[in-house]
């Protein structure tokens, strides 16, 4: 038998104390399995270990640091994650974070990081997610993980409890954004001095996304090939098709651009991790809001690991003879 082209290792992590919005997004992974994604990813011809879900510390005392909320539990969610991350690199698989919200993102950059060094990050997503502490309004921390992640805005961020584990490990230069329509000041102020490469929605509708995914791989390979980890907030998706998440915003990507985008990353042959966050199945109005968000999920982590639209057959498919 020949050796499968993929290789996932799922992590679960059922989190949602990066926002306050709405419970429910903790329930996401569990979702995201109940619609097939184990069994589906073996039926293409990939090899799976699912690592089940992350357990994580229950922190009783956990006031604010000055507008920020649960700091505590998400620097100790993300401890946990980071270590079980670099556990996923080492056993060789690409590896799938299911979240969960956005905030998780520190501990899976993180642990990738930690396990092979300098990667490249494309973040699919709405918003920039790139609020310091110190700029948010809303004081959660699902909008500002990348603040933590990147070298650059190492010197404004605060001291804070449970976060001692983590250093940034992630430069401007390797960071591209695609789907962003909703961008607080502060961020964009950030963007721009830091010159990080976005492709907001506007850029989609002008260039059209395989333009995007061309200029997103040019970019990122300049510097030389590093592993790719892609952090796909759901909310990049528009709400028409994938309503079931905490901060949805009008005039997003099409099922169709997000197909595009996964397919081609995953032609990269350099896709080493994924995030797939913010899913929340509570945010749902009706059965089909649920069944459109999680399978749309669905949809882009199969094309994540090689599933085409023009059709995909096994390495040693043989015809049958007569
Ligand atoms: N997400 N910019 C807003 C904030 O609270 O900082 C929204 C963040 C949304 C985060 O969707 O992952
Ligand atoms: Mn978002
Ligand atoms: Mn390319
Ligand atoms: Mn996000």
């Amino acid at each position: 038998p020949l050796r499968p082209l993929h290789s996932a290792g799922i992590i679960g992590a059922p989190f949602s104390k990066g926002q306050v919005r709405a419970r429910g997004v903790e329930s996401g992974p569990d979702h995201i399995r109940a619609a097939g994604l184990v069994e589906r990813l073996l039926q293409q011809g990939c090899a799976v270990k699912d690592y089940g879900n992350l357990e994580f510390e229950q922190v009783s005392v956990d006031e604010p640091v000055g507008r920020l909320k649960s700091v505590r539990a998400v620097g100790s969610a993300n401890q946990r994650l980071s270590v079980a991350m670099q556990k996923v690199k080492e056993g060789g698989h690409t590896a799938v974070m299911l979240g969960g919200d956005h905030s998780l993102a520190i501990g899976s950059i993180h642990g990738h990081a930690a396990a092979l060094g300098h990667l490249s990050v494309v973040w699919v997503d709405a918003h920039a997610d790139i609020n310091t502490p110190l700029t948010s309004y809303t004081g959660n921390i699902h909008g500002q993980p990348l603040s933590y992640l990147l070298h650059e805005l190492q010197s404004k961020i605060p001291v804070l409890p449970n976060f001692s584990w983590m250093k940034p490990c992630l430069s401007a230069g390797d960071l591209v954004y695609i789907g962003l329509r909703d961008v607080d000041p502060a961020e964009h102020y950030i963007l721009r001095t830091l010159g990080v490469k976005m492709f907001s929605m506007s850029k989609v509708d002008q260039l059209g996304v395989a333009k995007v995914m061309e200029e997103t791989c040019d970019h990122l390979s300049a510097k030389g090939k590093k592993p790719i980890h892609l952090s796909f907030d759901i909310d990049a998706i528009d709400p028409s098709i994938t309503p079931a998440t905490g901060t949805p915003v009008t005039g997003g990507l099409t099922y169709r651009e997000g197909l595009c985008i996964t397919e081609h990353l995953s032609q990269t042959g350099l896709l080493s991790a994924v995030d797939l966050v913010e899913v929340n199945p509570l945010r749902g109005q009706t059965q089909n809001d649920i069944h459109s968000t999680v399978s749309t999920a669905v949809d882009l982590l199969l094309a994540c690991f090689g599933r085409q639209r023009e059709g995909n057959h096994l390495q040693d498919y043989c015809l049958p003879e007569p």
